[in-house]
């Protein structure tokens, strides 16, 4: 098999690009990657000489020589390399750019700032708990999610822009795992709920699912 994914099963990042591996019927290696098991194996020598950032994913096509981290320039790579059998982004360039956004809204302005070495380093130079850590998480989940709400009230109908699939529920559905997680009321945010429901329905989001993992821990 060419195409190789080093992640971890609950990494959202991770999680975006399996689904996205899922839609383009891409058969796949899965590497798990364990973020905390033996002070965390993101900073072992062999998986920095892959990834210097010392993060997951880590996506690799041996039969191109290609090596990319973050997830959304893996997941664009995907989408030009393999149109088939769907596309992931719009045709139009102002619908594209749209989509851009909202996945942005999520890789950008969410995630990174509940990232493990982050609520790590809130831990070790701030000496906070870890109900403080969740709190910090939740905060965070929740403004983002009340922006995202507002922006696809409209634009949603199955997905969250129109009936077609796009990077921006790829990037959604791992951030309500997220949330759920960290204990967030889906309840305040209808139409992002209605849109993790229905993708939580496909077999591309299922699999995806990090419980679904060869390194899932229950
Ligand atoms: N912007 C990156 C984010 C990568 C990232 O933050 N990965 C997290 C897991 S979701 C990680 O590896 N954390 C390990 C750590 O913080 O030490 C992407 O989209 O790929």
């Amino acid at each position: 098999m060419s195409l190789h994914l080093h992640g971890y099963w609950r990494s959202s990042a991770t999680y975006r690009v399996r689904i996205a591996l899922n839609l383009k019927e891409l058969e796949y290696n899965y590497v798990p990657v364990h973020l905390a098991k033996d002070g965390g194996q993101q900073f072992s020598d062999s998986y920095t000489s892959l990834n210097p950032a010392q993060l997951v994913p880590t996506f690799i096509n041996d039969d191109a020589d290609i090596f990319l981290n973050q997830s959304m320039a893996i997941i664009e790579y995907l989408d030009e390399r393999y149109e088939e059998p769907v596309k992931l982004l719009p045709s139009h360039r102002i619908d594209r750019a749209r989509v851009r956004a909202l996945t942005q809204d999520i890789a950008c302005d969410i995630q990174p700032v509940a990232n493990l070495r982050v609520l790590n380093q809130l831990s070790q130079e701030f000496d906070a708990l870890p109900e403080q850590r969740n709190q910090w998480c939740k905060h965070w989940i929740e403004k983002g999610f009340t922006a995202i709400e507002r922006r696809i009230r409209n634009s949603a109908t199955d997905y969250c822009f129109g009936f077609d699939l796009t990077l921006a529920d790829i990037f959604l559905i791992p951030q309500v795992y997220n949330a759920e997680r960290f204990d967030v009321d889906m309840g305040q945010y209808p139409t992002i709920q209605r849109v993790a429901q229905n993708c939580n329905e496909l077999p591309a989001f299922i699999q995806a699912k990090p419980e679904n993992q060869i390194d899932a821990v229950s």
